[in-house]
């Protein structure tokens, strides 16, 4: 457990997985191209100690960059990710408020308020502006008080004035629809540079009404420490290194984009409703924090992968009682291809299982099923049991029309897709025809 985001830093580097970078950098492209290269390469997470243009700041990039990196944030194996993260995802602790923290060292408001003095970074080749992309945003419901905290990009519009890239399919678009059915605008705070847990927590796939604050108590293992913001009726963590607080302007939407996103294409200029800032808190010497994404693997996508993963695994098990193993492939932006293997009893147990996953509501598009013994993570294995185990006449499901991600390049209308299903299981009165041919004493070969 860390207590801030500077206490993360700290474990990281002594872990090898922070490397600070001492020549300047343009926050236009360049940052962003030091995330993508470590990204790449598996690297280390960065952070930038001379921004150009904006001395005294800090930017840190790539927390995420890699599975290893999630690994660490959590304090669990790579290798047993999935495992120990679906175990901590279901313990919730409340959160506490306390009187004050460090995100309150320095505070703008009124005249003072002036978002290009933060170190905002432009990432893609034809990304329209600069974007906040790594803070949480915190929301109520105006109807129960209840919290949500996610997170959405916001494209620098004015000194005060922000986008929210919210859609209705995600819950703080709802409650900004919700408010703006009241005629009002909706209280939103964005925290940036938080305890990892925080981050981590806000991807959870959990319904609405569920305060995330409460899900990543559950991941850290103690309750995350609130402040209320200043000027809305908010709470953020008390040691977030910048908060923007702000209030969406009822039926006001702009164009946002391009941006370069997560299925590795640029998404065209979407309507987004606006953000005017209402107050600006930060630590002293604050860390901003950014976050790229674009073609897969980036920390957008690694930072799905497990919450995606969890949800398919808890549905899978409602239909077929021995799911095995379940992996939402890097190929497939984490988001719309799952393979699933299990263990089948009877015959059509894979058929089910592809419809109640392709009507989860996640965005997926692809489900493969294949049997237990098929390693779901070797792609040369999955590809074996659709050569040799599967009649597409036969096998292969076509759903039309179920609702998917708005940012699937391919899709005939917005937020509508054909899903697919691949069950590439052997059939039960049939087994011995696929029986794997074995050549025996393999493992008792010791020259090579
Ligand atoms: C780095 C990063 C950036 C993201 N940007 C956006 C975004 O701009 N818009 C969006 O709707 N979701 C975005 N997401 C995904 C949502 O934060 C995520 O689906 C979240 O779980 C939604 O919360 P909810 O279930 O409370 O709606 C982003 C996720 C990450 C990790
Ligand atoms: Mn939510």
């Amino acid at each position: 457990m860390f207590e801030d985001l500077r206490g993360y830093l700290t474990h990281l580097e002594n872990q090898g997985q922070l490397l600070r970078v001492s020549d300047e950098v343009d926050p236009k492209f360049e940052i962003a191209a030091g995330i993508r290269k470590t990204s790449d390469i598996e690297g280390p997470a960065l952070l930038f100690e001379k921004v150009k243009g904006f001395a005294g700041w800090r930017v840190l990039g790539g927390l995420f960059a890699t599975r290893r990196l999630v690994a660490l944030a959590l304090g669990v194996s790579e290798e047993k990710l999935l495992e120990h993260y679906l175990t901590l995802e279901e313990r919730r602790i409340a959160p506490e408020v306390v009187a004050s923290g460090p995100a309150k060292e320095i505070c703008w408001k009124g005249n003072d308020i002036d978002l290009y003095r933060l170190p905002l970074v432009t990432h893609s080749e034809k990304d329209v502006g600069p974007y906040v992309t790594i803070g949480i945003q915190v929301g109520k419901d105006p109807d129960t008080g209840i919290r949500n905290v996610s997170i959405h990009r916001m494209l620098l519009l004015g000194k005060d004035r922000l986008s929210l890239w919210a859609p209705a399919d995600h819950h703080l678009g709802r409650l900004i629809l919700k408010a703006e059915e009241k005629g009002r605008g909706l209280e939103v705070a964005t925290a940036i540079g938080v305890e990892p847990s925080l981050i981590i927590g806000s991807q959870a796939k959990v319904p609405y009404g569920v305060d995330e604050y409460h899900v990543a108590g559950g991941l850290r293992g103690a309750p995350v420490k609130l402040v209320r913001c200043e000027t809305i009726d908010v709470e953020v963590p008390a040691s977030a290194e910048i908060v923007i607080e702000g209030v969406t302007i009822p039926g006001e939407r702009v164009p946002d984009g391009p941006y370069g996103e997560y299925p590795g294409c640029y998404s065209e200029a979407k309507q987004a409703p606006v953000l005017k800032v209402t107050a600006i808190t930060m630590r002293k010497n604050p860390i901003y924090q950014t976050a790229l994404t674009g073609m897969p693997v980036t920390e957008n996508h690694t930072l799905i992968e497990y919450a995606n993963a969890a949800v398919i695994y808890r549905e899978a098990k409602k239909i077929v009682p021995e799911v095995c193993e379940v992996y939402v492939t890097p190929g497939g932006t984490f988001r719309h291809h799952v393979v699933v293997s299990i263990k089948k009893r009877h015959d059509d147990e894979a058929r089910n299982l592809i419809l109640a996953l392709l009507a989860l509501g996640i965005g997926l598009k692809q489900v493969i099923v294949v049997d237990e013994d098929i390693d779901v993570h070797d792609s040369t294995q999955v590809e074996w049991a659709l050569s040799t185990r599967m009649q597409p006449d036969r096998d292969i499901i076509i759903i039309p029309r179920i609702a998917c991600s708005t940012l699937d390049p391919s899709v005939p209308e917005p937020r509508t897709t054909a899903g697919w299903g691949i069950d590439a299981t052997v059939p039960v009165s049939d087994r011995e025809r696929f029986e794997k041919v074995l050549v025996p004493g393999v493992d008792k070969v010791k020259y090579v």
